[in-house]
């Protein structure tokens, strides 16, 4: 086949190079045509960018795309997906599956490019993490891909720091990631690149689709930054590429970038959205809809290309990327494995714990230190009570790192044992990490070290989770055992006040699928609390903890914590199993349901107290154990309190349309603990009152 233009190269480029990238190209066009939906400017504009990367940079193996010293591509402007696409299917990228067994097959065949979009496709709207094999993470919210390609980065240097030997480079990945003008305005990607700055991260490299074209027009609409100067300033290195369809430049420039070893790379690329097509390259019109039959026809005539044929891969291209990054990846991964295999004999343990970290599975014994707590009226906040136990099992588990967006401190999540160290510019090895007061990037970050298989845990005050909250959506829907932990829980922060006292963020987070929020009710339930979430292999958790101190329950009174695992279990029951109110409670407020309890119970009240840290878990817990409902819920018991310091949104799922909720209605106010427990009803006389009334009720129902 002869190709007029597909080009305009500085360089010699060769015949099969001008193919590959117009094959690229021509299968976006067709793929987003077929599915009448989808974005066709962005992978046309930046497939020779996407081309040279992949072809002569990446280190990549199609045959293994979860080999662990893979280079990573993050296509952060998710939307334009189908480039992903196409590269997973031309470089023949194989399949995994969630056991992380290679299947042989492809990720990406050729039938599943024309079904983009389509249900259950390989070829979602945008890429999704677990579900595509070769997709690094899930992106298409803005910004996110940058944040996560942090965290990868980071992760790249963590475990060299931390597993390789004089010996032996196991880890020296480089982390690319690719995004567009959204991707740059929005705030997440500003945080990340300011704390990639910081930490020197020379292993990343964002390329910066500069084609000056958003959704609404030109981006002079929006957005007049000088991201050269910007970016100057947060302390990359800033190269440029003055023309997008220059083969030869692209290299240069990432070759720039290999050879930068003390600062993070961005290149920017100078190109045109939907280049090629006649009438809709550089306007908005390209971004977000198919170019049409006639303007598709257009432009495949501009590119030399058999005008009628669609998705078509012509001879020599498959080959073409067999030859180039697959020859390239597999040697590497070869290379790889046979050193890793050295390494096992003589470092055994570090070997043993890149397996199970890969796996997703926690070493022998990692819970023999967890601290027990006995008794205790005054009691501990469960900030601290988990803090302790964090530190007590992260010293067995080499990989849990985390950190807090400025508020350690606070949060106590510091690990403070020996050899636990900071991560910072050029000591990498530290597993603590300030990610400074930038809760959006923190959380993507931690996104970005999960999908790299260590075990990360970020904190904040629970008010401020909605500032990171789209990345924690993102964990769930990524289903990654990302670890947040919120303190500072309620009304419980007193004084403050209303701006830090989080009201409506439990059943916000509640409202996220797949995410399981835990809220402990004391220094016993914290223990139980993490023992089960450091066993998630893929859900992440947001972990709920008071600022206040919390009595530590007599479990030998009362029933042992273990009823965690479970998401609800009575904590506290009538005598004989038989009782005429129920109060269910979670966190703090769990003491209180049991003062309310012993209250009844002295005045020969039938009571029984159900702690409740998780209704995720106890959903779960229930579908699989149809009876254990009835067990802790019985139905024919109608008279229902529930105790939580935050929007009773959700709780008359478990009280009843008739049941009673004490919670909050408002936001809270500045004032001493003691008065706000008084204005908002959380006092055992309130909780007795509404038992009673609630019993009473529950009598001419
Ligand atoms: C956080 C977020 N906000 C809004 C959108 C909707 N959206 C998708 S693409 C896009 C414009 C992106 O422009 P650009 O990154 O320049 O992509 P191009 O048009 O060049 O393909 C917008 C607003 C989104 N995906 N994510
Ligand atoms: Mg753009």
């Amino acid at each position: 086949m002869s190709v007029r233009i597909g080009l305009t190269v500085a360089g010699e480029t060769s015949p099969i190079e001008k193919l590959a990238v117009n094959t690229i190209r021509t299968l976006c066009m067709d793929a987003v045509q077929a599915a009448n939906s989808g974005h066709p400017g962005s992978p046309m504009g930046m497939a020779p960018t996407a081309y040279v990367l992949w072809q002569r940079f990446l280190r990549f193996d199609p045959d293994d795309p979860i080999w662990p010293n893979r280079d990573r591509f993050v296509l952060s402007a998710g939307h334009a997906s189908m480039l992903l696409y196409s590269l997973l299917h031309l470089t023949g990228v194989k399949a995994v599956n969630r056991k992380y067994e290679r299947l042989g097959e492809l990720s990406v065949p050729l039938e599943e490019i024309k079904r983009f979009r389509q249900l259950g496709s390989k070829t979602p709207g945008h890429p999704e993490y677990r579900w595509t094999s070769g997709v690094e993470t899930s992106t298409g919210p803005l910004g996110q891909g940058l944040a996560n390609s942090v965290g990868m980065a980071v992760a790249s240097r963590w475990l060299a720091s931390r597993y390789n030997t004089p010996d032996f480079t196991l880890f020296d990945y480089d982390v690319y990631a690719l995004c567009g003008d959204g991707c740059m305005m929005e705030g997440i990607s500003n945080e990340a690149a300011s704390l990639a700055g910081h930490w020197e991260l020379s292993k990343l490299c964002w390329i910066y689709d500069s084609n000056q074209i958003t959704i609404e027009g030109h981006t002079s609409l929006a957005y007049s930054d000088d991201v050269a100067t910007r970016f100057m300033g947060y302390g990359w290195n800033v190269t440029r590429v003055g023309d997008a369809n220059d083969l030869e430049m692209v290299e240069r420039a990432l070759k720039v970038f290999k050879e930068t070893r003390d600062r993070p790379t961005l290149i920017i690329v100078d190109s045109h959205i939907a280049w090629g097509a006649p009438n809709k390259q550089d306007t908005s019109a390209a971004h977000g809809e198919p170019l049409g039959e006639e303007e598709i026809r257009l432009t495949k005539r501009n590119y030399g290309w058999p005008e009628d044929a669609k998705f078509l891969v012509p001879d020599g291209v498959y080959q073409h990327f067999r030859d180039g990054m697959g020859k390239r990846g597999h040697e590497l991964r070869e290379a790889w494995f046979k050193r890793f295999d050295e390494y096992k004999k003589k470092s055994p343990d570090l070997a043993d714990q890149l397996t199970r970290m890969q796996r997703r599975e926690l070493p022998e014994g990692w819970d023999c230190e967890l601290p027990t707590f006995a008794p205790d009226a005054k009691g501990l906040g469960t900030r601290e009570s988990s803090g302790k136990v964090l530190n007590a099992f992260a010293k067995n588990v080499p990989w849990v790192i985390g950190g807090a967006a400025d508020l350690a401190p606070s949060t106590k999540t510091r690990l403070a044992f020996d050899g636990a160290g900071d991560f910072e510019a050029g000591s990498y090895g530290g597993r603590n990490f300030h990610f400074g007061i930038r809760e959006h990037a923190m959380a993507a970050i931690l996104n970005g070290l999960s999908v790299s298989k260590v075990r990360p845990y970020g904190s904040t005050f629970l008010v401020f989770s909605d500032y990171l909250r789209p990345a924690l959506r993102l964990s769930a829907l990524m289903e990654i055992p990302t670890i947040y932990i919120f303190t500072h829980d309620s009304i419980g922060v007193g004084e403050d006040g209303p701006t830090h006292q989080p009201v409506e963020h439990l059943a916000s987070l509640r409202a996220i699928p797949g995410l399981i929020t835990l809220r402990p009710a004391d220094a016993a339930e914290v223990v139980e609390a993490w023992k089960f979430i450091m066993q998630r292999q893929h859900e992440p958790v947001a972990l709920i903890l008071s600022r206040q101190a919390l009595p530590t329950l007599d479990r030998m009174k009362y029933a042992s914590a273990e009823g965690v695992a479970r998401g609800a279990y009575v904590l506290a029951d009538a005598t004989g199993g038989n009782p005429q109110v129920l109060l269910l409670a979670t966190g703090s407020e769990v003491s209180l349901a049991i003062d309310g309890y012993e209250k009844l119970k002295a005045e020969g009240i039938r009571a029984r107290v159900v702690s409740m840290p998780s209704w995720e878990v106890f959903e779960y817990h229930c579908k699989h154990n149809p009876s254990y409902r009835e067990t802790v819920l019985p139905s024919r018991v109608t008279a229902r309190v529930s105790i939580e310091q935050a929007s009773t949104l959700g709780w008359s799922c478990y009280v009843g349309m008739d049941g009673a909720t004490i919670g909050m209605q408002t936001f809270g106010a500045s004032a001493p603990l003691k008065a706000l427990l008084t204005k908002y009803g959380f006092t055992p006389d309130a909780v007795v009152a509404a038992a009673k009334d609630q019993i009473r009720k529950a009598s001419t129902r």
